[in-house]
């Protein structure tokens, strides 16, 4: 193991070593090619509702829905060219979506329209 330790290796090493030994650089350190990271959102269905109804982030935010209902929901985009449309989530599962452009994206759940949401990326 000692033998692969050579000189590309072994400042990411040392990296590692100061990551660890200062938790705060540890983001610089583990991914010094990222700017800003994104950070994802989540929404939850429950109750026969999405929540938070509206959810404001930046462009490039990966949107995650999970259902925690006992029914069956979708998310299905209600802006023009169905931009997004899952499959019937059962309990416990998962949409995800990734917002890259600007503006203000409606949603429902096809199974029972009345349960709207939106996204805006801006
Ligand atoms: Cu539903």
């Amino acid at each position: 193991m000692m033998l692969l330790l050579n000189r590309r290796a072994l400042p990411l090493a040392a990296a590692g070593l100061l990551a660890l030994s200062f938790p705060a650089y540890a983001g610089v350190a583990g991914a010094p090619q990222q700017v800003a990271a994104v950070q994802p959102a989540a929404i939850t269905i429950d109750n026969f509702a999405f929540g938070p109804a509206l959810t404001v982030v930046t462009p490039g935010t990966k949107v995650t829905w999970t259902n925690k209902d006992e029914e069956p929901h979708t998310v299905t985009s209600a802006s023009g060219g169905a931009i997004f449309k899952s499959d019937a989530l059962d309990t416990g599962d998962t949409f995800s979506f990734t917002f890259d452009k600007p503006g203000t994206y409606k949603y429902f759940c096809s199974i029972h329209p009345h349960m709207v949401g939106t996204i805006v990326v801006k």
